[in-house]
């Protein structure tokens, strides 16, 4: 079956329409997860499917998952990401991975082609872990990694719990979760790093995904006059959170290779001008692609705070909010990646995921491979993100020419 080509402006369209579910004033998108904006992004992605011809299911994680019959009944290839957002979202982050997927679904419409196998397009919930951790959350509990009453239980950074927002929304599903099983799976996402831009290339060829751990830190001080504690009594939470701040960031250097170590959020208590911090709680983010490198910087890290916080008599306590080991993906779907974008006349690099990703889970359940478009000077997680309408066309083509060789194979085996 010769691949027809995808209609670029539908799918731009369907970009900038998603977009305005939690438009930012002066651009950008604000989705987290389970939010009234994440239910307006929802609600247009189901009417979006249910416009293809597609069945939609929803799952007991508000998991959406929809299917494009095939002319046999085996199990789908499945394309998808996800729609939440962080605070200072972009157009593109996941939604890309979506709506690509449906451009597909729909550019085969057209052509009046159908696969052997069904196709299935899903977005998965509270990827982001920006509000309720872990990230990647709908995923893992898809592909069985974590219970669906542990998920539903979770309470976010302001206090709500999932499932009490997933029921107001209208998004806590009764399909169960898991279905439907999938032949295998392909994620389409922006680069959300410099590499592809830098070097002028229009596809990334992902590899797999690096290690991801979140731990977040809650020290206890004793809060007290600014102007009247002499330094050496003070019990300052906020100065012992600095100083891990800082050596969690000195730590990356000095591994160098592929670490890198961020604190993106410090909340301090009571958080005034003229009061010696009470409490500190802080998140840190470690990551690499090599497991025993990043099992030793959360130990340094660890022995740091701990020693920081005894030496300013403050007290230290940790929890992990997500901890994944890297991933490598399917080797001959990589392959089919990398040959598909060639064929398509499209320069090629191979390169593994700084950014964590839904692949990273289905990738326990079925062979797996993402595909990458350039960002624009690295940005994402910004309100700024950007990638050139060409490149989020090719992508797209690169995604359905992948999705038709997997979905119209004679054999189960992935010899192409
Ligand atoms: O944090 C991440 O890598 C992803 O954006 N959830
Ligand atoms: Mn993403
Ligand atoms: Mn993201």
């Amino acid at each position: 079956m010769s691949a027809p080509a995808i209609n670029a402006q539908r799918l731009l369209d369907s970009l900038q329409e998603l977009g305005a579910c939690g438009a930012l004033p002066g651009g950008g998108v604000n989705r987290l997860a389970f939010s009234d904006a994440d239910r307006l992004g929802r609600d247009w992605t189901v009417a979006r499917m249910r416009a293809l011809g597609m069945t939609v299911s929803v799952d007991g994680i508000g998991n959406g998952v929809a299917v494009y019959p095939g002319s046999e009944e085996l199990p789908p290839v499945m394309m998808g990401s996800h729609i939440d957002t962080v605070r200072t979202g972009g157009l593109y982050d996941g939604n890309l991975g979506v709506l690509a997927g449906l451009e597909v679904i729909a550019t085969l419409r057209d052509a009046g082609l159908r696969t052997r196998r069904p196709l299935a397009v899903a977005f998965f919930s509270n990827e982001e872990g920006a509000r309720f951790q872990p990230d990647m959350m709908g995923s893992l509990v898809y592909v069985g990694a974590l219970p669906l009453a542990q998920a539903l239980d979770t309470s976010g950074i302001d206090g709500a719990t999932v499932g009490d927002e997933l029921q107001r929304i209208g998004y806590r599903g009764t399909a169960p979760v898991g279905q439907p099983q999938v032949d295998s799976f392909i994620e389409l996402h922006i680069e959300q790093g410099p590499v592809l831009h830098q070097q002028g290339l229009p596809i990334g060829v992902v590899e797999g995904v690096q290690g991801i751990s979140w731990t977040e830190f809650t020290l206890e001080g004793n809060a007290n006059h600014a102007g009247t504690t002499p330094m050496a009594l003070r019990r300052d939470a906020a100065y012992a959170a600095a100083c891990i701040t800082t050596f969690v960031h000195d730590l990356a250097l000095r591994y160098g290779g592929r670490q890198i170590a961020t604190v993106g959020s410090i909340q301090l208590t009571p958080n005034l001008i003229n009061v010696i911090a009470q409490r500190a709680v802080l998140t840190v983010d470690l990551r690499n692609t090599d497991e025993a490198m990043l099992a030793r910087a959360e130990l340094e890290v660890l022995a740091y705070a701990q020693q920081t916080a005894a030496a300013q008599g403050v007290t230290c306590r940790q929890r992990t909010l997500a901890r994944f080991e890297p991933v490598a993906f399917d080797p001959a779907l990589v392959n089919l990646v990398e040959q598909q974008a060639r064929a398509l006349g499209l320069a090629t690099l191979r390169l593994p995921s700084g950014a964590g990703h839904d692949a990273q889970m289905l990738s326990r359940v079925c062979p797996t491979a993402m595909i990458f478009v350039p960002s624009v000077d690295g940005l994402s997680h910004n309100v700024r993100e950007f990638t050139t309408p060409e490149h989020l066309a090719q992508g797209a083509q690169v995604l359905l020419q992948v999705v038709l060789k997997l979905a119209n194979r004679p054999q189960s085996a992935l010899d192409f």
